[in-house]
Order: C-alpha cells, then sequence, then structure tokens
C-alpha cells in the first residue's frame, strides 16, 4: 500500500518533472533561438551606423537638399533623411534649390509637414545630397561646397570630392526606396508623416509602381510606407497627387517647362530638358504647340547649347513621348542622337513604344553620343 502511493507519488512527481523539462526545453529553446538573431540585427545597425560614423562635417549643420526643379522624390526623401540623420545625432536640416511643385505640396499638405527652406547658396556650407550627383542640377554654389554625402538613384554625375564621403546609389525606382531602407539598416522607427512623405515620393517617382526601373524593393517601400502612414487606398493617394501634377492651371507656358526640368553636361555640351505629363494624345498635340512657342523664351533665359521638352502620357499602362527642340541645333543633335523615333510631326519627334524616358533613355542617348561626336 505504502510503497503503491510512493510509486504513484515518484510517477505524479517525474510527470511534472518532465512537464518543467519540457516546458523549460520549448522556453528556453525560444530564447536561445531569439537571443542570437536579435544580437545579430542590433549588431547589423551597429556595424551600419558605424559606416557613416566619420561623415566629414565643417560647419554644421549638414543641408540635405535634392536637385533644382525640385520633384517629389527631391524634397520628400531630403525631409525624411534629414530626420534620419537627426535621430542618428548628426546635426542635419532638409532644404530645397527652388520652392516646390504643386504635386509635392499636395503630398505635404496629406502628411501634415512644411515645406524645407530654400537654400539660397550652398557655397561653404556641409550638404548631402539627393536625388542627384549633377553640378548642373545642383543648387547655386554647389562646386564651392562641403559635400558629405551622396543618396542617389540616378548614374553617377559630376560631383567629386577629394575626401571621403558617404555614397550610396541603387539602380531602383526613388531616392525615397533608399531612404526606407536606410532607416530599416539603421534600425530606426519611421513616423507616421515620414511614411507618409516617403510614399507620395515612391509613387510619385515610379508613376504609381509602373514604371521601368521599379523593383521590388520600391513595391515592398511603398506597402510598408501605406501601414504606417495610415493610407489604405495608394491608388486613390497616387490619383490625388497625380491629378495635381497634371493641372497646370495658373501656370505660365516656361514655368510649365521648367516645372520639371532637369541640365546635364557631357563632352562639353550642356542641354536641358523639362518633362510634362499630360492625359492623351490630343493634349499632348496642344500642350506640344504651347511648349515649341515657350522654349525659344526658355532657352534664352538658361545656360545651355541644347534644350528640349517632353510632354509625355501613359495609354494602357504604355508610355508615349513627344520631344519638342528648342531651336535647329536642338533639333539636329536630337535626330542625329534618336534616328529610331516613330513619327515626326512638324513639331515633335513621337516615341510610341513605351517612350523615351528621360533617365533611361534620353540621357543615355545623349551621353553615347556626345561623347561619340565631341563636340568642336
Ligand atoms: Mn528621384
Amino acid at each position: 500500500m505504502r510503497k503503491g502511493n510512493n510509486t504513484i507519488v515518484t510517477a505524479f512527481l517525474l510527470v511534472i518533472a518532465a512537464c518543467m523539462i519540457a516546458a523549460g526545453g520549448y522556453f528556453f529553446g525560444k530564447n536561445a533561438g531569439e537571443k542570437p538573431l536579435l544580437e545579430a540585427q542590433e549588431r547589423l545597425y551597429t556595424l551600419n551606423r558605424a559606416g557613416i560614423e566619420n561623415m566629414i562635417i565643417e560647419d554644421g549643420p549638414v543641408y540635405v537638399i535634392g536637385h533644382r526643379s525640385p520633384d517629389s522624390d527631391t524634397v520628400c526623401s531630403a525631409v525624411a533623411y534629414a530626420r534620419l540623420l537627426t535621430l542618428l545625432g548628426y546635426p542635419a536640416q532638409a532644404a530645397i534649390t527652388e520652392p516646390v511643385n504643386r504635386e509635392t505640396a499636395y503630398i505635404l499638405r496629406e502628411a501634415g509637414v512644411e515645406a524645407p527652406p530654400v537654400l539660397e547658396d550652398a557655397a561653404g556650407k556641409s550638404i548631402f545630397l539627393v536625388d542627384h550627383s549633377e553640378y548642373a542640377q545642383a543648387a547655386e554654389g554647389m562646386e564651392d561646397a562641403h559635400i558629405v554625402g551622396i543618396l542617389d538613384h540616378h548614374g553617377v554625375g559630376t560631383v567629386t570630392t577629394g575626401h571621403q564621403l558617404v555614397y550610396e546609389a541603387k539602380p531602383i525606382g526613388a531616392t525615397a526606396t533608399i531612404v526606407w531602407l536606410d532607416y530599416m539598416n539603421y534600425g530606426l522607427e519611421i513616423d507616421k508623416a515620414t511614411a507618409a512623405l516617403l510614399l507620395g515620393a515612391v509613387l510619385s517617382d515610379t508613376t504609381n509602381l509602373t514604371g521601368s526601373t521599379v523593383t521590388e524593393a520600391d513595391r515592398q517601400a511603398a506597402a510598408d510606407l501605406a501601414g504606417r502612414a495610415g493610407i489604405a487606398d495608394t491608388g486613390a493617394f497616387y490619383l490625388g497627387l497625380h491629378a495635381e501634377a497634371l493641372s497646370y492651371e495658373g501656370m505660365s507656358d516656361e514655368e510649365i517647362l521648367f516645372s520639371d526640368y532637369k541640365e546635364y553636361e557631357t563632352s562639353g555640351v550642356r542641354y536641358g530638358i523639362g518633362l510634362l505629363s499630360v492625359i492623351d494624345e490630343d493634349g499632348a498635340r496642344a500642350m506640344a504647340e504651347r511648349m515649341k512657342e515657350a522654349l525659344p523664351r526658355g532657352f534664352a533665359a538658361k545656360q545651355v547649347d541644347l534644350m528640349y521638352a517632353s510632354v509625355g502620357i501613359r495609354e494602357n499602362g504604355l508610355k508615349i513621348d513627344y520631344i519638342i527642340p528648342a531651336n535647329e541645333k536642338s533639333r539636329e543633335f536630337f535626330e542625329a542622337a534618336f534616328p529610331d523615333y516613330d513619327e515626326f510631326d512638324g513639331t515633335s519627334y513621337i516615341f510610341r513604344n513605351g517612350g523615351l524616358g528621360r533617365k533611361t533613355k534620353f540621357v543615355p542617348g545623349m551621353t553615347a553620343f556626345l561623347n561619340a561626336h565631341p563636340h568642336e
């Protein structure tokens, strides 16, 4: 009897002990699995942060600034990256080269963020460039600025430094996506307003994730940022900002020409191209006629050798571009560099099969042509 009781008690205790060992093993096993993961992640954050700690800042603050004729990617990336640098303890401040366009104003409004101030002269200041690395596109005085970093998704431009700098470039849809990646790589929280800014920039630069430069990183950035920004319908958000971009209401023809305008320099030839978007081909032809009138005046106002306007439409997801040269010389260079146009209607060179994207086709084509035919 006594022995039997002991057996039952012993058996019972054994079961309890086994349960405790199993539970302990479970919890211990879980901790043992997670701890190294968390440690590895923290270690990566620390290492990534260490990777930029020798950024040579002369006189603070570091102005984080994008290109001239600022677009949404340039402005929103500057604001979000200045916040990132501030969170990491660097004295940073976002700036712009010129007042923001209507689309960017819409995104800033939706995010509840003020437009950054205009930096009149970059000379002598510590500068972190976003969305460009081309002096021709940079703020006034950039040749005499102290460049501490570049964050970009374009080709390598003319900016050079003798000293070390942060230089991060990726062939993806938006600079804003690189900013999003950096927040994760440095282990930083993206607040709601910053998420809305970056989302607007990604959608704008990738034409709602349909552009030819879009990657999985851009798609995941948009999904993650939409969640953080509390924007359930990104399609509606895109339509909202795109409607602002298409609305040239109250703007002069020259303001329209220069609303998304960039300059480049290759082999001593400086050329500029303004991008415009309209709804359909009737709109494109009408806008091309207006640009034909505005371009000679615009050309006279800038220090360039060649100038173009590119009027784009998107039909059934396919891009069509109307390229309008400013003068005879611009026309000759263009026709020599891009003989594969589909049609010339007397005003515009028309590219139907996917268009002539500025970053993907126009600039590479001009660069190759100008390098192969050095200007006398
Ligand atoms: Mn961009």
